[in-house]
């Protein structure tokens, strides 16, 4: 196996969608076979806003399970819970010193907390990019597979290694942040102009990992489109049929111009059945297998036991170097 490394992490705050299924976790299948991959449940970036504890520790787990159920080998990757390995915190506040207030102001997803006038506005909000560098920096990560909307952040976090190395010589590898070319940003089925995501008020736009071919066909029936009755890739003039696109193209592997000429004169009823029918099929045997997979509640804590236990070992270098090139009196 290469040595070459990927981090990357999604936060258990709602039940996973098709989106962060196409924007990350089916690009983590197909890079786990050439990385040394780590894939992590990033619990303490999910106390950014507030959580039922009981809700956010089964989500956690039930997160685990889809990841397992997605086909992420736990052997083969290291697939923990980011509190469980507290090195994330120490690189985390050690970074934060070395994170410029106009940087982190500059960052999108926090400008639209605020502009939106969020409730909750705490500072974890403000410094999180700051816990992501750190996550992935602490394991020398060379690729970051992520969703269109993260590559802001990878792109801070390579800012910080880059500082951090020209202060005190190389120390951190400088990450490249990995973005599908197709499906980086699927979005929502009643309002195609905005992200599909798992803590959106309303739940008929995305389509839940877990969901029934019931509630998927149902979902996708009500998906928004338009009067043009062409199944054609055009995010301007058609942003749902576009999306709509972009989701069989990615259950399908099958090109634009191929589904284009598919629905040639069928109109979208059809289009749209087709749509359903291939994201129910992608999505039944991980369904199926997560609920396997949860119901063993023993073979869900070997996994993360082990893979904190791994990370942790990847970490420890990387902290001690930090450290010692900090000016920090090494441990007794
Ligand atoms: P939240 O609603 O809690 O902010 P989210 O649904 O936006 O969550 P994240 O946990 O932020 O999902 O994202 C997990 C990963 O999936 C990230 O790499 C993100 O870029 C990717 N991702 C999330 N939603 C989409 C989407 N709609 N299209 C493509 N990629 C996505
Ligand atoms: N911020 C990301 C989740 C996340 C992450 C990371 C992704 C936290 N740490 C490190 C890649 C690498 C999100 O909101 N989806």
């Amino acid at each position: 196996m290469s040595e070459k490394r990927i981090f990357s992490g999604i936060k258990p705050t709602g039940d996973l969608t098709l989106g962060s299924y196409i924007g990350a976790i089916k690009n983590w299948v197909e890079l786990q076979n050439e990385y040394l991959c780590l894939y992590c449940i990033v619990d303490m970036h999910a106390i950014t806003i507030r959580n039922d504890p009981e809700t956010l520790r089964r989500r956690s787990l039930e997160q685990l399970a889809q990841y397992v159920a997605s086909g992420l080998d736990p052997e083969r990757n290291i697939i923990y819970i980011q509190s469980h390995v507290p090195q994330h915190a120490e690189l985390s506040w050690i970074l934060g010193c070395y994170s410029m207030l106009g940087e982190l102001n500059r960052m999108t997803q926090y400008k639209d907390k605020v502009s939106k006038g969020e409730e909750n506005l705490n500072a974890g909000i403000y410094t999180y990019p700051v816990l992501m560098a750190a996550d992935i920096l602490l394991y020398q990560s060379d690729l970051v597979p992520v969703g269109e909307d993260q590559k802001q952040h990878v792109e801070l976090c390579r800012d910080i290694a880059i500082r951090f190395n020209h202060v005190y010589g190389e120390t951190f590898k400088v990450p490249e942040p990995f973005v599908p070319k197709v499906g980086a940003r699927i979005k929502s089925l009643t309002d195609p102009e905005s992200k599909m995501s798992k803590s959106d008020d309303d739940p008929q736009g995305s389509i839940f990992i877990m969901d029934s071919p019931d509630q998927i066909l149902k979902k996708v029936k009500r998906a928004v489109t338009d009067m043009e009755n062409r199944v054609t890739f055009d995010t301007e003039k058609q942003p749902g049929i576009s999306n709509l696109m972009t989701i069989y193209s990615s259950a399908t592997g099958k090109d634009f111009d191929v589904i284009t000429e598919e629905f040639e004169g069928k109109g979208y009823g059809a289009f749209k059945n087709a749509v359903a029918e291939a994201v129910i099929e992608l999505l039944r045997p991980i369904r199926e297998k997560s609920e396997e997979i949860l119901a063993d509640r023993a073979y869900l804590t070997e996994i993360y036991t082990s893979g904190a236990k791994r990370a942790a070992e990847l970490a420890e270098p990387t902290l001690k170097l930090v450290v010692e090139k900090l000016g920090f009196v090494p441990r007794g």
